[in-house]
């Protein structure tokens, strides 16, 4: 069943009406959601029309459509991917025996730990966020955080579904809990590090969404792979929604690019602040963080708990089933960049214990491919700098690296030096000052920021300056 039921109070796919238990504990959660989403999701436009597109069907051709509504209006519902007729686990101690459509008992507390930290981070996302609606670049850009939001929302709703669907009372305890942490939050903060991070300003948020919404999609990709096959499909679906959260950081951060390209060529410097733009050097020290940040939700490079995720046929690796080997990996090294005294080594490790840095590797390499489209635009503009990750042992708190100090090339210093250079590295007060001095909000259709330059088209076929969130 492809289509989406919008006469129930919760959209779905998943014939809630037929397990009234379940509907009965969603409804009593919906309230509290929106309860939720009005304290926590974004601050002053509730009331505001935005063109915002739903989702209304799992098909690759045609699931969603786009109108303006008000974002408590928003249909957040359960939506599955089509399930495979016959779907066999792909890897681990299980692999080639049938997928589980539901969960095997030995496994409930793990699965149950891996579902919440993933429904955690939605949440999170979108009270990191929920400031920046009144200092948006555009009505274009305005857009673009909303639809990130309300999707974000959405996926709160998918590991929702999931814990009440399959764990009981633990589920909806579970269930409740994840509307009670908040980001940043001393005493109650949300469960993984880059969640409880402040996004001040729009360059954070577009290199939120680069970096940190990629780690999404690994996890999200990691997870689509499980034996657990309504975790599978969920994820499946999730991962249609997460593309466009990615193209929001990729375009946000390549028109902030482009724009301090060419304000660099128009007034022949590197100094652009005094002429609204965000120097590359600022920029760079904003990758610098986000980058690092991010590479911590990986996990630590070796790691028996992904180890056993693994065995037991719950998270795969990113594209498990296009990979050529056994899928057990009992006997396979895999090599991983690791602390070695006051070196930095690579070193043969068993792969199963090995599969967070792998699936570091994959992300990398995906970072990687953006930054190159960024850099092509600063030569486009005949300017001799090029941005780059930094070394993945740079300022971490997760991992071998986390005990010692990097630079971003990737030597490992002394604490002496890197207090002495921890400026040129990472966002400075001055930085973030700056950046927050620029956050005047734009709304005037077609009209952009200063910094940032405007998308060479508009969404779903709209033009540039089309009205996307009526202010009126
Ligand atoms: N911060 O063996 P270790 C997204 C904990 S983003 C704090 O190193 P493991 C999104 C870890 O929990 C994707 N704690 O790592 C993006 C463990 O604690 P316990 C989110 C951390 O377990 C943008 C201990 O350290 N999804 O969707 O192999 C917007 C030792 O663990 C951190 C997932 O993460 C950290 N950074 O892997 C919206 C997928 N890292 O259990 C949404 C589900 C580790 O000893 N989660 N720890 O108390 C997982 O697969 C794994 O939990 C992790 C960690 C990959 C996060």
């Amino acid at each position: 069943m492809a289509g989406i039921d919008y006469t129930e109070r919760i959209p779905n796919n998943v014939n809630l009406s037929e397990n009234r238990r379940l509907q009965r504990a969603l409804e009593e959660w919906q309230p509290r959601f929106l309860e939720w989403w009005k304290d926590m999701g974004p601050d002053g436009f509730q009331a505001k029309e935005a063109y915002l597109r739903t989702a209304v069907s799992v098909d690759a051709q045609g699931w969603a459509k786009f109108d303006y509504l008000r974002m408590p209006e928003y249909r957040w519902g359960i939506f599955l991917a089509e399930p495979e007729p016959g779907r066999l686990i792909g890897f681990g101690d299980h692999k080639g025996k049938a997928a589980w459509p539901d969960v095997p008992g030995e496994y409930r507390g793990v699965l149950r730990r891996l579902i919440v930290t993933q429904g955690d981070t939605e949440p999170a996302s979108v009270e990191q966020q929920r400031h920046l609606g009144r200092t948006c670049p555009s009505l274009y850009d305005l857009r673009n955080l909303f639809q990130v939001n309300v999707e974000e929302g959405r996926h709160l709703w998918a590991m929702v579904y999931l814990l009440d669907a399959h764990f009981g009372r633990d589920g909806r305890e579970e269930s409740e809990a994840l509307l009670q942490r908040r980001s940043g939050d001393r005493d109650k903060p949300r469960i993984l590090g880059a969640f409880n991070e402040r996004t001040p300003d729009w360059l954070s948020y577009y290199m939120f969404c680069f970096f940190t919404d990629r780690d999404g999609k690994y996890q999200l990709a990691s997870l689509a792979e499980s034996g657990f096959d309504p975790l599978s499909r969920t994820c499946r679906f999730m991962l249609t929604e997460e593309a466009h959260h990615m193209f929001v950081g990729e375009t946000g951060v390549g028109r902030i690019v482009q724009r301090t390209c060419e304000l660099m060529r128009e007034h022949k410097t590197d100094d652009v602040r005094k002429f609204g733009g965000i120097d590359l050097a600022t920029i760079q020290r904003y990758i610098n963080f986000h980058c690092s940040v991010s590479l911590d939700l990986f996990g630590s490079e070796v790691s028996t708990n992904a180890a056993n995720f693994y065995t037991m046929g719950l998270k795969g690796r990113f594209e498990e089933t296009k990979k050529p080997d056994d899928h057990q990996l009992k006997e396979a090294t895999y090599p991983v960049v690791e602390l070695d005294g006051d070196r930095i080594a690579t070193r043969e490790e068993p792969a199963l214990v090995s599969l967070n840095e792998r699936l570091r590797d994959d992300y990398v390499a995906d970072c990687v491919r953006g930054l190159t489209r960024w850099n092509e635009t600063i030569k486009r503009h005949g300017i001799d700098v090029e941005l780059a990750l930094p070394h993945r042992g740079f300022h971490r708190v997760i991992g071998s690296f986390a005990e010692a100090k990097v630079s971003p090339d990737g030597r490992v210093i002394s604490e002496a030096e890197w207090d002495a250079r921890r400026r040129d590295w990472l966002p400075t007060e001055e930085d973030q000052a700056f950046v927050q001095s620029l956050m005047q909000p734009v709304v005037e259709p077609g009209k952009f920021a200063s910094w940032i330059a405007p998308p060479p088209r508009g969404i779903n076929g709209k033009p540039v300056d089309f009205e996307y969130v009526r202010l009126e």
